[in-house]
């Protein structure tokens, strides 16, 4: 009866080029094989799979789209298409990888001296180094501008005082990008975590996002060389251009999630029977389930455009605002009517729907929440600034 694909109704494969193609292919093998065996038990147990880090780390997925440095240089759209087979199987995996990815190698590479890049990246990239990124503070993250962590020059030194709120990767990192005001006004640190004066807290009891580390940090009179200063960067646009990569490969990574959602929930209506007749062969399930492919077709189609714009270099700061708050509210969306239809199955992590709703509860929280996407996109179509 299927002529096509269901979670690839517009045939996106097709648009894709052979070497595209191949590292979704190959990524999608290790989510099967590795990750989807031990990820419901993560998430139950509230820890992050670091016994996956060496593959992940083999597969080149680690600062993907960076050129040199023991950097694979992919281009945008296979760094998204990393995003999404890796959401397939949970967002802490993908978190994991946008954080070490977009967050930490892509700010030392972009803004970095040529020694810290020598010495960083490299190890970064086989795993050997793990990094976290510290911006949001326990004030309001919306509003990053608002930054009380500080660091004043002594000698040849700076010193760092202040604190940083969900941190994700912040108890695992060996070294944490830290944004701080200084006279100059913001600049980016490389900070050692085992510098003396910096703490990492895990926080507990997270009912998302629970097979990934969030941390807090603190930085009682830290000192950091200078020579652990980004020197290529000042202002608040240094952590905004590294969220616009880590936003952009959000944008493709709920797309995963919620092909997840409905691959499960297919099968499940196909075989469930009530009242003498599959779940899906009532009208209202399948208009439900109709809507899910719509929308995520939408979602496919925005990701890839947005891919092609970036691998052009004109992808715009709003356009990956608009896709982040549309694919995440998307899969979002999908993952709680997918819970629904699982009915009481629907609760448990047997099923990944509960899971990866759960998780999305986070992402459309964090990177800009939803309502900063929709000021940002208010914003371009007005002139007028409503923050
Ligand atoms: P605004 O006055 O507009 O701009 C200040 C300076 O920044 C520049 N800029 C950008 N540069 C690059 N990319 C962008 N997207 C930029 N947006 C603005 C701008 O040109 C200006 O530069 P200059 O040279 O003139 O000084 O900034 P604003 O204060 O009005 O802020 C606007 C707003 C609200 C959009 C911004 O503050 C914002 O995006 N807030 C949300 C913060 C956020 O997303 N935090 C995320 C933290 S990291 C995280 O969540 C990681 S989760 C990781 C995981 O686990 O996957
Ligand atoms: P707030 O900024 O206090 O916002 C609260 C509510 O107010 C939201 O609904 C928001 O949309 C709304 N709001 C804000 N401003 C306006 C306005 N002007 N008009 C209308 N509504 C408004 N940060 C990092 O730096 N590094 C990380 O690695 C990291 N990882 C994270 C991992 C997880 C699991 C989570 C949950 C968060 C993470 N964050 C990280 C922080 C994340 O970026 C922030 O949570 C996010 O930016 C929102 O900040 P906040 O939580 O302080 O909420």
């Amino acid at each position: 009866m299927h002529s096509l694909d269901p979670l690839d109704l517009y045939s996106i494969a097709d648009e894709l080029t052979d070497e595209e193609r191949m590292i979704r292919e190959s990524v999608a093998r290790f989510v099967d094989q590795k990750a989807l065996p031990i990820i419901a038990e993560c998430f139950d147990e509230g820890r992050f799979p670091t016994e996956l880090i060496p593959e992940i780390a083999d597969l080149g997925l680690l600062g993907s789209s960076l050129e040199g440095y023991g950097c694979a240089g992919l281009n945008g759209v296979s760094y998204g298409l990393i995003c999404q087979e890796l959401e397939r199987g949970d967002s802490g995996l993908r978190s994991f990888v946008s954080v070490q990815s977009s967050l930490c190698m892509y700010p030392i590479h972009a803004f970095g001296s040529e020694e810290q890049k020598e010495t960083w990246l490299p190890k970064m990239a086989a795993g050997e180094v793990i990094g976290c990124f510290g911006l949001t503070e326990p004030h309001g993250g919306s509003d990053p501008a608002n930054m009380k962590t500080h660091a004043r020059r002594d000698g040849e030194d700076w010193i760092l005082n202040g604190a940083k709120m969900w941190i994700t990767n912040g108890t695992l990192a060996q070294i944490a990008i830290v944004w701080a005001r200084t006279e100059d006004g913001i600049q980016g640190f490389i900070v050692e975590t085992d510098s003396r004066g910096f703490e990492a807290r895990d926080i507990k009891a997270k009912m998302s996002l629970r097979a990934s580390v969030t941390s807090e940090l603190y930085f009682d009179n830290v000192r950091v060389p200078e020579s652990n200063r980004l020197p290529k960067v000042k202002g608040l646009k240094g952590p905004l251009s590294c969220l616009n990569q880590a936003r952009y490969g959000i944008t493709w990574g709920p797309i995963g999630a919620a092909q997840a959602c409905l691959d499960e929930t297919l099968r499940y209506t196909a075989d469930r029977e009530l009242f003498k007749r599959p779940l899906a062969a009532n009208q209202a399930v399948q208009l439900r389930l109709a809507d899910m492919a719509r929308r995520i077709t939408a979602a496919q189609l925005i990701s890839l455009r947005l891919g092609r714009l970036k691998d052009a270099g004109r992808m715009h700061p709003t356009q990956v605002s608009l896709a982040k708050w549309n694919n995440v509210r998307m899969a979002l969306d999908i993952a709680r009517e997918c819970r629904d239809l699982l009915g009481g199955s629907g609760i448990t992590l047997e099923y990944v729907p509960i899971r990866h709703m759960l998780n999305l509860e986070s992402v459309i929280t964090y990177e800009g929440t939803e309502t900063i996407h929709q000021l940002v996109v208010g914003r371009e179509l007005t002139g007028l600034n409503a923050f």
